[in-house]
């Protein structure tokens, strides 16, 4: 996530307000383990009130500076983002004393990706099972805009929009998460450019993007939630099988070539993934239009 244009900038009178100390969280089980972190479920305590079920993302090796510097300017990227229904929350943060922990929202159902994987095996078994759960996605696919609508007014751009980085919460609710580690937990779906050393979403990146990476914009993010309704009506596979590069893909795009018709979705969903493909970023629709499209129009899936 970037505010802005600038890289955002670690604000330590922020972080100290939203400290938590470690000693109020009871970890649990691992729900998910990268090179560089972990997630794991936790139990935060309060002296008052009710214990709340969080999800902690650990550093693992918090002497690299230029891991936690990142995870610090993540976290206050997060707060200046503020609160939102279809936001990942932020409780606060463990800075002192040990690692650097940043404590999450909890999502009882985990990714959207995991959940399309589980939702293709049952279809293989019961295809039946896709149109009564339709209208849950379509639904979150609305609430993902409303996510979007919310980053556009604040000026963010999340940069990594795709299944693995929408969390589901209890009643199904959609929430865009992962201001961060996601890179590391999910090795399906990034690159590192040539020379370069950042692993970078080059198959949900606007072309513009993938020519210079200082080009993600509000536009971008939409090109990308393009190739998140293509992800859903695919039922979670990886986009473009096959094709490797980011050269590859940007000359591919250019030559007019997408991603081609899911078999699971309507011609007018499909049209709406290719508004959302345009080549041009001026021409591609925002968050608010893409909203309006789902909403007048949800059985676009399965
Ligand atoms: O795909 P998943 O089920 O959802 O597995 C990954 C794993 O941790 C590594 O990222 C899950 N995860 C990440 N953040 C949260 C959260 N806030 N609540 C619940 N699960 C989470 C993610």
């Amino acid at each position: 996530v970037t505010a802005g244009s600038s890289s955002g900038s670690i604000d330590m009178e922020l972080l100290k307000e939203r400290e938590i100390h470690r000693s109020r969280l009871q970890g649990g089980q691992i729900l998910g383990e990268g090179a560089f972190g972990h997630v794991v479920k936790a139990t935060l305590t309060h002296p008052e009130k009710d214990d709340v079920t969080v999800a902690v993302k650990k550093l693992k090796d918090d002497d690299d500076t230029q891991t936690r510097q990142a995870l610090l300017r993540e976290t206050c990227i997060m707060l200046l983002c503020g609160n939102h229904d279809n936001v990942i929350g932020l409780k606060g943060i463990c800075f002192r004393d040990g690692p650097l922990q940043l404590v999450l929202e909890y999502a009882e159902h985990g990714s959207l990706l995991h959940l399309l994987w589980t939702l293709r095996a049952e279809s293989k078994l019961n295809r039946t099972v896709l149109v009564n759960k339709r209208h849950i996605f379509e639904n979150m696919m609305v609430e993902v805009c409303s996510g979007l609508e919310h980053l556009a007014s604040r000026r963010l751009v999340h940069r990594d929009i795709a299944a693995r980085n929408i969390l589901i919460c209890g009643k199904g609710t959609a929430k865009i998460a992962d201001f961060g580690l996601a890179r590391d937990m999910y090795a399906v779906g990034y690159h590192r450019q040539d020379g370069g050393n950042d692993l970078l979403p080059l198959k949900w990146m606007a072309p513009e993007c993938l020519k210079n990476e200082a080009r993600f914009t509000h536009k971008s993010d939409v090109w990308s939630f393009g190739v998140l309704l293509w992800e859903v009506a695919q039922l979670g596979r990886t986009p473009y099988p096959g094709m490797e590069g980011a050269d590859r893909i940007y000359d591919a795009l250019q030559n007019h070539f997408r991603l081609p018709r899911p078999q699971l979705c309507t011609e007018e969903r499909y049209q709406l993934m290719l508004q959302c493909w345009k080549f041009n970023e001026k021409t591609r629709p925002d968050a608010t239009t893409v909203k309006q499209q789902l909403e007048a129009d949800p059985n676009g899936f399965f």
